[in-house]
């Protein structure tokens, strides 16, 4: 399947792996990368020595082109923006804020710049500032969130700009890829699903976490100081909401996630770490290779949008 995504970053399948904070780290995207999608290596708030020495690591694994995730609330973002173009890397997504200031530096090294967004003015935005294209992301996804649906986000945002849109949140198989291929979305971003692939690094049990998930079993946290997450339902999102609606600071609630995200996906601490994860975690149910995973969602969809 041939799309100005596939053509734009060189890659088989138009399939990119979410820039998970912990998880996108160099054996997954080398992996994703391997296989004919794009892998990205998220940054998170890594300083940039360490995601210097991902990419290196990546590049060891695959000669397939793959890119990194700049989380713009990192202490560190400024450093790992230039770390990319140190490093030569095809691609750079960015999340949870705007990338203005970063784009003209990285279009004139020539890494090709897709920022993700949550609504239509940062889309058109963005394609004012250069970008090569958007990742379209609704609030279904994991981690993160802004306040639309990947529903009604996509197509609004595929009428408001000329650049390749990217569609994200609650994609997890070959009918999803196929719904939004029919919104006008030229590529798909999947992050749940690629948690539980073989090559990802995740404690076991946050993989059982993702493979045993009914399809409410998500939660939101964080709406009250202004950062939305979505994971999965533990003591720790328990007793965040009891704070949060008794009137905590964002202080006191920042204290309570600090490090947690670790802790469950490096610990496999499922009960008071945070489990980020997409409300289409109740559909995945299969651990698979990311080369399995890509074929079975690329053969489904084929087949859905060939069919007379
Ligand atoms: O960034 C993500 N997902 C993430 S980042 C992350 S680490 C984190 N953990 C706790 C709190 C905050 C961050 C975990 N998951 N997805 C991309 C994304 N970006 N979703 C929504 C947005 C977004 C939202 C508002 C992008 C821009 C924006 O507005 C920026 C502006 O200035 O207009």
């Amino acid at each position: 399947m041939k799309t100005r995504i596939t053509e734009l970053l060189e890659i088989k399948y138009p399939i990119i792996q979410g820039g998970m904070a912990w998880v996108a780290e160099h054996h997954l995207a080398a992996a994703v990368s391997q296989a004919g999608g794009f892998g990205l290596i998220g940054a998170a708030n890594a300083p940039a020595e360490v995601v210097r020495e991902e990419i290196r690591k990546a590049r060891e694994l695959t000669d397939q082109p793959f890119g990194v995730n700049i989380m713009l609330l990192s202490p560190h973002a400024e450093e790992v923006a230039q770390v990319v173009i140190e490093e030569h890397v095809q691609a750079v997504t960015t999340g949870a804020g705007n990338p203005e200031k970063y784009i003209g530096r990285w279009k004139e090294a020539g890494i090709k710049v897709i920022p993700v967004i949550a609504s239509v003015a940062l889309a058109r935005r963005m394609e004012r500032c250069g970008a090569d294209a958007v990742v379209a992301e609704g609030m279904e996804s994991g981690g993160h969130i802004g306040s639309l649906t990947t529903m009604t986000l996509v197509p609004q945002v595929v009428d408001a700009v000329n650049i390749p849109v990217i569609a994200a949140g609650g994609i997890g198989d070959g009918r999803g890829f196929a719904a939004v291929r029919m919104l006008g979305a030229e590529a798909v971003q999947m992050g749940t699903r690629f948690v539980v692939a073989k090559e990802s690094i995740v404690h076991a049990n946050y993989k059982e976490r993702i493979l045993k998930a009914k399809d409410i079993d998500t939660e939101v946290t964080g709406q009250s100081h202004g950062h939305p997450v979505r994971g999965l339902r533990n003591q720790m999102t328990r007793e965040y909401t009891r704070l949060e609606k008794g009137g905590a600071t964002f202080e006191e609630l920042e204290y309570l996630t600090l490090g947690a995200l670790r802790r469950a996906v490096m610990e496999g601490d499922v009960k008071n770490g945070t489990v980020m994860a997409g409300q289409i975690a109740g559909l995945i149910s299969k651990e698979q290779s990311c080369q399995e995973m890509l074929e079975e969602i690329m053969k489904e969809a084929e087949q859905l949008l060939c069919q007379k």
